[in-house]
This record gives C-alpha cells, sequence and structure tokens, in this order.
C-alpha cells in the first residue's frame, strides 16, 4: 500500500479506515511536536536536506528534499504484509503469525514494545545540543537525519500501542513523552539512554555500538509472531542502516584524520596529537571502551528467564532466526562464562532459551569487530602500530552475571581497587573529555571540516560534500 501524504499523519496502515484510532493519535500529535520542540535538536529551524519515507518498497523508499524539522512528516510504515507468514521459533512453530495481541501475552509485549519506544525519544535528548557544535554541515545534516528518524521510531511503536493496548497503550504513549534522559526522578528505561552524549565522538560511538543495539534488538522482533510488530520493526531496520554508517564513517574518518596529523607531526605521542588538534588513539580507545560496555548491558542478562519465555512464546526471536537450522531449541544447552566464588571462573551450562540474550549479544559483538577491523586495516597500511580493541564482554558490566565484578579488558579477575586504578586508564577521563570538548568548535562553511575529523568519501544522495545540507 502506498504512503498517503494528504492525511494529517502519513501512513500505509489505512488509519482513515479508524476513525477512533485516527482521532487518538491526532491528540498524541501536537504532544510529540511539544516535546520536540522542548527537548529535540537545538536551533532547528532551518532548512534540512533530509530523506523521508515515502514507501516500503525496497526500492525508492525514500524521497530528499529540505524541509524545516518542525514540518518534517513523522509517519507510521510498516513493511508489506506475507499472508503466507508463519511463526518461526518456539512452542508455536509453524502456526499462523497473529494479527492481534493474545491476551496472554500482552503484558510481555507491552513491556517490549514500551522499552523499544523509550530509546528511541531517548536519544534524540540525549543529542539535542550537539547542533552546535558540529564539524561539518555534512555532519549536521546526519545529525538531524538521525535525530527524525528516531522521532519516527517513536511513532512506529506509539502507533502499535494505540492501535492494539487500549487505554493502557495510550497510557504508555504520554508516558514516552514524560520520561527523560538523564532525568533524576523519571529516567529513561535503559542504561545507555541516561548517559549524556556531551560531544561528537561520544555521538559516533553511541550510532556504532548503540544504534547497532537497535539494530539486534529491532532484529529480533522482526521475529515475532505479532505480525504488525514484526512489520513495524522490519521497516525500521532500513532506517536503521544509515544511522550506524553515520557512526561507522564518522570513526574512520577520526582514524584517518588522525594518522594524517601523525605522519605530518611526525609523532605517535598522544600529547603532541592533541596539541595538533586531534584525537589520539589511545583517547579514542578509552572512548570506544565506555560506549561499547554500555551498550553490551543493552541485552540483558546472561540468562534470563523473560528471555526463555518470550522466545517460548513466539514473542521475541534471535536475530536473523532464519540463519539457524533448528528454531524449537527446547533440549538445547549454552555454555556460558561465569564468575565463581574463588575470584575465578567457571563453566555453566544453561538451557539454551535461557541463553536467549547471549546468543543476541554474541551476534552483536561479531558485528562491532567488523568495524574494527577495518579502521586496524587503515592504521596498519598507514605503518602505525597501534591496533584498536573491543574489550572482553565480562568487562565493566552493570546488568548479568558479570555485574560489578572487577575484571581488566581482557575479563580476568582482579582485585577491587586494581580496578579502581585501572579504570582511570580503560574509560575516558576528565583531562580526555576535556580535551575532546576544546576540539567541538562548531563549523558551517559548506564543504569545510573541523580539523580533528577527516572529510567524507562523499556526499549524500550523490550530492557533492560542499553541497549546503543545512541552510542557516
Ligand atoms: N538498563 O531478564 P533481563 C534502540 C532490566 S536500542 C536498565 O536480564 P530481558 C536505539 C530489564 O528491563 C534497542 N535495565 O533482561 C538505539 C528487566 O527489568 P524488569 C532497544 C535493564 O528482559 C539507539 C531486568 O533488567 N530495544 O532501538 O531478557 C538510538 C531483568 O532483565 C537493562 C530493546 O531493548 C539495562 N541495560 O531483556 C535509538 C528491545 N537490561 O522488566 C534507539 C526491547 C536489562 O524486570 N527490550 N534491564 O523490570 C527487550 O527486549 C528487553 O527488555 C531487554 C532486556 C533486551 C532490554
Ligand atoms: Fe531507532
Ligand atoms: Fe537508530
Amino acid at each position: 500500500m502506498s504512503i498517503n501524504y494528504s492525511e494529517r499523519i502519513p501512513n500505509n496502515v489505512n488509519l482513515a479506515s479508524d476513525r477512533t484510532l485516527q482521532r487518538a493519535l491526532e491528540h498524541w500529535q501536537p504532544r510529540f511536536i511539544e516535546w520536540w520542540n522542548e527537548m529535540g535538536p537545538q536551533f532547528g529551524g532551518n532548512d534540512v536536506y533530509l530523506r523521508t519515507a515515502i514507501g516500503v518498497d525496497v526500492e525508492g523508499w525514500a524521497s530528499y528534499g529540505r524541509v524545516k524539522m518542525p514540518d518534517y512528516r513523522w509517519g507510521i510504515f510498516l513493511a508489506d504484509q506475507d499472508p503466507a507468514r508463519t511463526i518461526g521459533f518456539g512452542d508455536l512453530l509453524g502456526q499462523p503469525v497473529w494479527q492481534q495481541v493474545p491476551g496472554e501475552f500482552r503484558a510481555q509485549f507491552r513491556r517490549l514494545i514500551v522499552t523499544q519506544g523509550d530509546t528511541e525519544p531517548a536519544s534524540v535528548e540525549q543529542q539535542r545540543l550537539l547542533g552546535l557544535t558540529c564539524p561539518s554541515l555534512y555532519d549536521l545534516r546526519n545529525l538531524f537525519q538521525v535525530n527524525v528518524e528516531e522521532g519516527r521510531h517513536l511513532w512506529a511503536m506509539v502507533y502499535l500501542l494505540h492501535a492494539y493496548f487500549g487505554r493502557d497503550g495510550r497510557e504508555e504513549a504520554e508516558e514516552l513523552l514524560s520520561r527523560h534522559s538523564g532525568d533524576v526522578d523519571k529516567p529513561r528505561i535503559l542504561g545507555t539512554f541516561n548517559e549524556p552524549i556531551d560531544d561528537w565522538l561520544s555521538f559516533f560511538c553511541f550510532t556504532y555500538f548503540t544504534d547497532r543495539d537497535g539494530k539486534y534488538q529491532l532484529k529480533s522482533l522482526a521475529e515475532s509472531a505479532f505480525d504488525p510488530l514484526a512489520r513495524t520493526c522490519r521497516f525500521m531496520l532500513t532506517e536503521e542502516a544509515h544511522h550506524m554508517f553515520v557512526g561507522e564513517t564518522g570513526l574512520s574518518r577520526v582514524v584517518r584524520r588522525t594518522l594524517e596529523l601523525m605522519k605530518e607531526q611526525n609523532t605517535d605521542d598522544p600529547a603532541s596529537i592533541q596539541c595538533a588538534g586531534g584525537i589520539d588513539f589511545p583517547l579514542l580507545q578509552r572512548y570506544l571502551n565506555f560506549w561499547f560496555t554500555s551498550s553490551l548491558d543493552l541485552f540483558g542478562s546472561e540468562v534470563s528467564s523473560n528471555a526463555a519465555t518470550t522466545f517460548a512464546n513466539g514473542i521475541k526471536g534471535r536475530p536473523d532466526e532464519g540463519l539457524y537450522t533448528e528454531h524449537v531449541c527446547l533440549d538445547a544447552s549454552y555454555e556460558l562464562t561465569v564468575p565463581d566464588d574463588a575470584n575465578s571462573t567457571r563453566i555453566e551450562q544453561v538451557p539454551l532459551r535461557n541463553a536467549m540474550n547471549e546468543v543476541a549479544r554474541g551476534a552483536y559483538v561479531k558485528d562491532c569487530e567488523m568495524g574494527m577491523k577495518r579502521w586496524n586495516m587503515m592504521i596498519k597500511r598507514a605503518g602505525v602500530n597501534v591496533v584498536l580493541t573491543l574489550p572482553s564482554t565480562q568487562f565493566r558490566r552493570g546488568i548479568g552475571s558479570w555485574a560489578n565484578i572487577p575484571t581488566d579488558l581482557q575479563g580476568r579477575r582482579i582485585s577491587e581497587a586494581a580496578y579502581a586504578e585501572g579504570l582511570t586508564l580503560w574509560l575516558p577521563s576528565e583531562p580526555d573529555r576535556a580535551h575532546v570538548k576544546s576540539l567541538m568548535q562548531r563549523v558551517v562553511t559548506p564543504g569545510k571540516m573541523a580539523g580533528w575529523i577527516a572529510p567524507p568519501d562523499r556526499g549524500i544522495n550523490n550530492m557533492p560534500i560542499a553541497y549546503e545540507y543545512v541552510q542557516l
């Protein structure tokens, strides 16, 4: 179905045929705009070269043009329905998928949809001041693109809440606008979404690591037996790819610029790179350590009865369930390394269904390694003897078996004191943050880049890099 743009809320769900639902969403819409104006990007009143979803066909689903952000057409788009689709995993394998939420699973679906929905506006709140210190107009446009699409992802979850959860759903939709990132009284639900994103290095780490958690969670939910949720998430994944592109290319450009500075200055001394206005590799590594470990917690506990239940009931599958040969997973077990009482580790066998969070986390970690490999290749080709690495999944965890267990970066158990001391070397320090902050000077001449980051390889949608992506 094509998207009807003449309606107040663009959609491909035939909203006009359900007046009650349409009215409820039109009632929520001004609250969303109010939230956007209050909590969304600063200085968003300019024309921005943005892509807007116009359909869900693989070919040509987006159109590009100049839009003032508050006039962006946030809409409701679900991937096309496959009438033959059946449940792909769990106890109900092979049964037809559901077009409504079964009463007995309502609470679990609601919790998952609310948790997913909460992250979307949270990220917009976290990033709201970054526009003031953009390294280029190209980057400013990408920031705003990510922001409007996270806004659309909020719409996607609010649609499900309104359409399938009645009064409870409408209340949850209100709550999604009343919790705020970092708020002491009403914070966002998941840890990472309350961390400040004060600088562009954090933004690139966040879009690399945390949006990638989004990719894996959406892949899991795209397997769901609740078909409207699956179809919603499938379309969100199409948009998500660009967010991770922003993260990966952003960090690549930092690496490239640092290599240039090292060559120009003929030094690998971090202090000299900082003096030259760059981001030295040890500092970059500390930022990677921070955001990777924070994002690992977003997968939940290694052993989780929630995960077992949602898998059994067809509510939430594994990312890319189709890649596995066996989809019931009733008798299989999974080997976990867990901390023991003797300051060491032991191997524990857990039922595979209970380990589904860890299965997803494992796939995620592999995906995170891909970018690292590319950056390390660039560094090696430049003849520099540095290797960027991902810390162990046991390091600095706040959730799960390894929560609050002191380890080094390799995941080896160490004393509390060694850990406290280690953290000062392993995570961004106050001077690191102050240095990064000092680099955050706004550059808005078309085609110009801040000194700490290299230009991108190409512009957006075949436009030149020097295109005026945002008209100030
Ligand atoms: N922080 O059994 P457990 C995205 C809670 S990102 C705080 O271990 P479960 C995006 C958990 O809620 C994708 N609390 O885990 C990215 C539970 O609490 P309750 C977001 C946490 O339930 C960038 C308790 O601990 N989508 O889209 O199996 C920009 C025990 O839970 C955390 C989703 O997360 C944490 N890190 O799995 C914009 C998908 N971790 O219920 C957007 C929906 C766990 O006992 N959510 N807890 O009070 C889920 O699938 C699951 O809720 C989780 C946790 C995977 C998050
Ligand atoms: Fe999103
Ligand atoms: Fe995203």
